[in-house]
């Protein structure tokens, strides 16, 4: 298949999960060979995130954009496309492929409006159709991203040791590792009690994991037998490192939870709190299709663990972690399956040449 040009606009709300998620997109189209201008309004975290840019991806500013000979646009997230490209398009002189991907979720509304066409007319009285994209989680979504040798390259990480020295820190004799990368979250303090009754090494992400651990442990960072220690803000590569050398990841988010998924281990998803509660449905959808399958004991633990991770239900004061190895071995199950479906890159690449 020819290589095409393709536009993708990200407007960064909040967090890193807008441009998390635009970058690994077009770093991801990139390595397939496809020619990405990627325009940010903010690309501030790129500084960190990807410190080392991607060939094939050019970064340029939301001002700057045009549809210049782009075949492809995507819009991220219904954040809406530049106010020149709008006009560009409405004057219908262009006809490029116009794509809207939406948010992770595994509702079923997902499967209904995935590849769902929204013609709007423009001033020429023609009309132009955006197409909704859904990642998710079933062969009848887009599916997530993983980037081309992804789970090869997990399988070839040799030693967390050896990694978390290149970080300046020293593993010890069987410590557990647990990465934290979370919200405000009034349950960490139970987290640190039941982690602190083992050895454990608390790997804390900057911002609210790093905040909310200090100010509960003090400078010592310590309780029990967990000791923590503050990681600087990891570019996306070694983010993933990071997961791969736990035995728990905490994730938050979109992003970093499908990181967690092909890291294989078992982890803890805090979901984006909404104000109007829609984050409870959201997530009893993803725990129904994550838990099929799941010994009855294991899914009632995993449950109970993420509803008072996720203050949701009653008010527990303590947090159990579901039992090791049948965690893991499900974890490592599940990422199989999803690994048996197509990613969002390979589902998207086709149907824009079907659109043609
Ligand atoms: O930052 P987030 O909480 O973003 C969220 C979600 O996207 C949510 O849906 C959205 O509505 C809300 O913001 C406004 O979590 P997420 O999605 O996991 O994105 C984090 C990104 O940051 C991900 O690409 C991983 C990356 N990251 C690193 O690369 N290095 C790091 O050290 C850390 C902590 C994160």
């Amino acid at each position: 298949m020819a290589t095409m040009r393709w536009s993708i606009f990200c407007r960064v709300v909040d967090n890193y999960g807008d441009i998390g998620f635009a970058w690994r997109l077009a770093a991801d189209l990139a390595a397939r060979g496809e020619a990405v201008r990627l325009f940010v309004d903010d690309c501030r975290a790129l500084a960190w995130m990807a410190p080392g840019r991607a060939a094939g991806v050019e970064v340029l500013d939301w001002d700057d954009a045009a549809i210049a000979s782009s075949e492809v646009l995507v819009e991220t997230f219904g954040g809406g496309l530049p106010a020149r490209v709008d006009a560009e398009l409405a004057a219908g002189t262009q006809r490029p492929v116009c794509i809207n991907v939406e948010h992770l979720s595994a509702e079923s509304f997902v499967e209904r409006s995935h590849r769902l066409p929204s013609p709007r007319f423009s001033e020429a009285g023609e009309t132009r159709t955006t197409w909704f994209f859904y990642p998710g989680f079933s062969e009848r979504t887009g599916g997530l991203l993983r980037e081309p040798g992804l789970l090869q390259r997990r399988s070839e990480f040799g030693d967390a040791r050896e990694w978390l020295a290149t970080m300046g820190i020293e593993l010890r004799e069987a410590e557990r590792r647990v990465s934290l990368f979370c919200y405000r979250n009034p349950a960490l303090g139970a987290l640190l009690d039941t982690l602190g009754e083992a050895p454990t090494l608390l790997l804390l992400t900057p911002g609210p994991a790093t905040e909310q651990v200090q100010a509960l442990l003090g400078p010592g960072l310590r309780r029990g037998a967990l000791r923590a220690v503050c990681l600087p803000a990891l570019p996306q590569t070694d983010f993933d490192r990071l997961l791969w050398s736990c035995d728990i990841n905490f994730m938050r988010g979109e992003d970093s939870l499908v990181r967690a998924i092909w890291a294989g281990a078992p982890f803890v998803w805090q979901i984006y709190p909404q104000d109007d509660g829609a984050h409870t449905a959201k997530l009893d959808a993803f725990l129904a299709r994550f838990l099929q399958g799941a010994p009855a004991p294991l899914a009632a633990a995993i449950r109970e663990t993420l509803a008072v991770w996720n203050g949701i239900g009653s008010v527990r004061v303590a947090l159990a972690l579901p039992e090791a190895a049948a965690w893991a071995a499900h974890c490592r199950l599940w990422r199989d399956r999803l690994a048996a479906q197509a990613d969002l890159a390979s589902t998207l690449l086709e149907f824009v040449n079907s659109k043609r």
